[in-house]
C-alpha cells in the first residue's frame, strides 16, 4: 500500500512492451515481448539459484575452463543452459551467442520467424559468485540482415551495437532488478518474489550527466596507457575537487550504480591485454546502448562503442563508460592510441 492508501500499479515487463510497442507500433504483434518473457523466465531461474547456492551445493568451479581462458563455475553452466533452453521455446529466436560457447548455436533453421539473434553473458562477474557478490546476466538482440544470405552466421552475428533492437542486463543482489531498452529510452522492474514477476519500479531512467564516482581496477595502473594514469592522478587530486572511488569487480553492478547515480567505469587497456578484457559483443554493445538511451557515452577510447565493427564472436574491447562530462573528462586526459 502507497502512502496514499492506493495500491501500486503492477507493470510487468511484457505489459509494459506491449504497452510502450503499440503506442509506436500499432500493429506489434506480441512477439517480442514473448521473446523478452524468455529472458525474464530465464533470469527468475536462476536468480533462484543464485540464492540458494550456498544451500544447493552449486557454488565452485566445475574444473573446465571456457573459450575466455576463464575457470567454468557451476554456476555459470546452469544459467547458460537455462537461458539457452528458454530461448530455444521461442519460434522467434534463430541463433543464440553465449560468452560460455566457443559457437554460436542455431537454434533453428533461418526463415523468416526465426529472425531474432541474441547474444549474452549468462552470469557476470562470476568471479564473486562464492563471496556472495552482486552479479548479473547482460544480454543483447540483433535481427537477421536482411541483406545476406540465411546461411552466413558469422555475417548476421558480427553487426555493430547500433543495429541492436533490444539490450539489457539483470542484477542478482540484495533484490532482483531487471534494466532494458528498445531504443525507447531505460526502465527498471524489480522482482517481486511474492508474486514472481517483475514489476515496474522506474520508468525511463536517466544518468546524471556527472557523478563523483570512478570505477576502475587501479591494481593494474602500473600497466595503464599514461593518459589513464594521468586522469587517474587528477582525480585524486585536490583539483578535481574530491571523487569517491567504487570497485565492485562485477561489471554489471558497477554499472547498474553508474546507471544511477552517475560517475565513470573504466576497464582501459593493459599491457596484458591491449584490447582490453571485456567482450564487446554481450558485454559492452548492450550496456552502451543503455547507457547512450540513459543519456550517458560509451568509448573504446578512439571510437563511439556502438559503432564498433566486430570482427570476432569474443572480441574484446577497452571500455569508458558513463556520465558524459565524466567520460568527457577522462577522454581530455586519454585518447587511445
Ligand atoms: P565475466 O565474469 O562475465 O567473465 O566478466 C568479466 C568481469 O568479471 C567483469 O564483470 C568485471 O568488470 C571484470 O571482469 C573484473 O575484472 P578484473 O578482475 O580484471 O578487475
Amino acid at each position: 500500500m502507497t502512502a496514499t492508501g492506493r495500491e501500486p500499479s503492477i507493470q510487468t515487463v511484457q505489459q509494459h512492451i506491449l504497452e510502450r510497442q503499440r503506442a509506436h507500433h500499432p500493429a506489434a504483434t506480441g512477439e517480442f515481448s514473448w521473446l523478452l518473457s524468455a529472458v525474464t523466465l530465464a533470469t527468475k531461474i536462476v536468480a533462484d539459484h543464485v540464492r540458494r547456492a550456498g544451500l544447493i551445493d552449486i557454488l565452485g568451479a566445475t574444473g573446465a575452463t571456457n573459450v575466455q581462458g576463464e575457470a567454468v563455475q557451476k554456476l555459470d553452466v546452469i544459467a547458460n543452459e537455462t537461458i539457452a533452453r528458454c530461448l530455444g521455446y521461442r519460434e522467434s529466436v534463430g541463433i543464440m551467442v553465449s560468452e560460455e560457447d566457443d559457437e554460436p548455436r542455431i537454434l533453428k533453421e533461418p526463415d523468416a520467424h526465426a529472425r531474432y539473434i541474441i547474444l549474452f553473458d549468462p552470469l557476470d562477474g562470476s568471479s564473486n559468485i562464492d563471496v556472495n557478490v552482486s552479479i548479473g546476466t547482460i544480454f543483447s538482440i540483433l535481427q537477421r540482415r536482411e541483406d545476406v544470405d540465411a546461411d552466413r552466421v558469422m555475417d548476421h552475428i558480427l553487426q555493430p551495437g547500433n543495429r541492436q533492437v533490444a539490450a539489457g542486463y539483470v542484477i542478482y543482489s540484495s533484490s532482483t532488478v531487471m534494466a532494458y531498452t528498445t531504443g525507447d529510452g531505460v526502465h527498471m522492474f524489480t522482482l517481486d518474489p511474492s508474486i514472481g514477476a517483475f514489476r515496474l519500479t522506474r520508468e525511463e531512467v536517466r544518468m546524471p550527466d556527472s557523478g563523483r564516482i570512478y570505477s576502475v581496477n587501479e591494481a593494474y595502473s602500473p600497466q595503464f596507457p599514461d593518459g589513464i594514469r594521468r586522469y587517474l592522478d587528477w582525480v585524486k587530486s585536490e583539483e578535481s575537487g574530491g571523487y569517491a572511488l567504487r570497485y565492485i569487480g562485477s561489471l554489471v553492478a558497477d554499472f547498474h550504480r553508474t546507471l544511477i547515480k552517475g560517475g565513470v567505469f573504466l576497464y582501459p587497456p593493459t599491457i596484458k591485454a591491449p584490447r582490453g578484457k571485456l567482450r564487446l559483443l554481450y558485454e559492452a554493445n548492450p550496456l552502451a546502448f543503455i547507457a547512450e538511451q540513459a543519456g550517458g557515452v560509451a568509448t573504446d577510447g578512439r571510437e563511439r562503442i556502438l559503432d564498433k565493427i566486430p570482427t570476432a564472436l569474443h572480441e574484446r574491447t577497452p571500455l569508458v563508460i558513463g556520465s558524459k562530462d565524466e567520460v568527457d573528462r577522462v577522454l581530455s586526459f586519454w585518447t587511445a592510441d
